[in-house]
């Protein structure tokens, strides 16, 4: 028998835990509810219509100049670990297109606090060297890689039934099961939040607060709409194993979307000898968790390493060492 099953206190101290842990849970699904709410209250397209429209297409003119002092000043902002920021980063990179970033703070995203619509990532627009808080906003990734592919001469890609296939899959079926194993248990949730202590920006409090909030409310968010999410479109069965199922997802990239359907030959990308807008989308999305567990149980149980390295060097990084958060 355990120390908490002995005598009355011990039954007061686990009465105690139940209904902290009970109430702790309830907190955290009105927070939850409160911030879907805020979120929705401005919509991505709503807030692209109001913005000045001819300096975003100034700056969309100039996005490649070859007289750079004409290029517009680009800032993304954005959390490490969103995997629709990283599929913005990725095009970026990937295009050489330069750009700083800004990691908004998750909790109380004071970075993009003057914005009405409260989602990143967030890309700002400003003339050469004018003040940071003029630009003009473009938001959602979607819509980022939408308006952003033509000018960066891939705008065909956006027809391409398979290319639209896996981007669609990284977006979802990616994105959902990396957040299910990401957040696999309470500690798990917690550990996903250590990427925040290397902010030098964020506070010390928001740290710790993030830590005790947003951990319970990702866990919860996890287990009460991602998983069902998954089991619904039929893609977890119930009892499987969550990581598994990822790594055979993965295992389908490699399998299918990186081998030639004509000559049935593996090839570099699935864009052949250049990544496309489908790698784009599966190396930003997996770039969210890049130094984290899920990353390096991803590159040990499949064969996506050659490609991760292809990837990195295209996008200008160097090949990512397992093991080593920082590489
Ligand atoms: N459809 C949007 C989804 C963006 C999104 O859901 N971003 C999350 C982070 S991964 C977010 O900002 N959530 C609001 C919050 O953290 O309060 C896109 O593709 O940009």
């Amino acid at each position: 028998m355990g120390f908490f099953s002995k005598g009355r206190l011990g039954r007061k101290l686990v009465g105690a835990a139940g209904v902290t842990a009970i109430g702790g849970g309830g907190f955290a699904y009105v927070v939850y509810q409160r911030r879907l709410k805020e979120n929705k209250s401005c919509p991505a397209e709503t807030f692209n219509a109001a913005q000045n429209q001819e300096q975003l297409q100034h700056a969309f003119k100039n996005l490649l100049a070859k007289d750079t002092t004409q290029r517009p000043d680009i800032q993304l902002y954005r959390y490490t670990t969103c995997p629709f920021c990283g599929t913005v980063k990725a095009l970026l990179d990937i295009y050489h297109v330069e750009h700083n970033c800004v990691e908004v703070e998750p909790m109380f995203k004071g970075e993009i606090k003057a914005m009405s619509y409260k989602k990143v990532p967030q890309l700002r627009f400003n003339a050469k060297g004018s003040d940071d808080k003029n630009g003009t906003m473009l938001v959602d990734s979607d819509i980022i890689v939408d308006t952003l592919a033509p000018l960066l001469g891939v705008g065909d890609q956006l027809k391409d039934e398979n290319i639209k296939q896996w981007r669609a899959w990284a977006r979802n079926q990616l994105v959902r099961f990396l957040v299910l194993d990401i957040n696999y248990s309470l500690v798990e949730a917690w550990k996903a939040y250590n990427y925040i202590d290397s902010f030098d920006t964020i506070p010390w409090a928001n740290k710790v607060f993030l830590k005790v909030m947003g951990a319970p409310v990702m866990y919860m968010v996890a287990q009460k709409f991602t998983r069902p999410k998954l089991v619904r479109s039929g893609d977890l069965k119930e009892g499987e194993d969550v990581r598994v199922r990822l790594h055979q997802e993965v295992t389908k990239y490699v399998n299918e979307a990186l081998v030639d359907p004509k000559t049935k030959k593996s090839r570099t990308f699935h864009g052949g000898v250049k990544p496309d807008l489908a790698d784009i989308d599966a190396y930003g999305v997996l770039q969210s968790i890049r130094g984290h567990r899920v990353y390096d149980e991803i590159i040990g149980a499949t064969q996506i390493k050659p490609w991760l390295d292809a990837m990195d060097k295209a996008a200008g990084r160097a090949p990512y060492v397992v093991g080593n958060a920082s590489s």
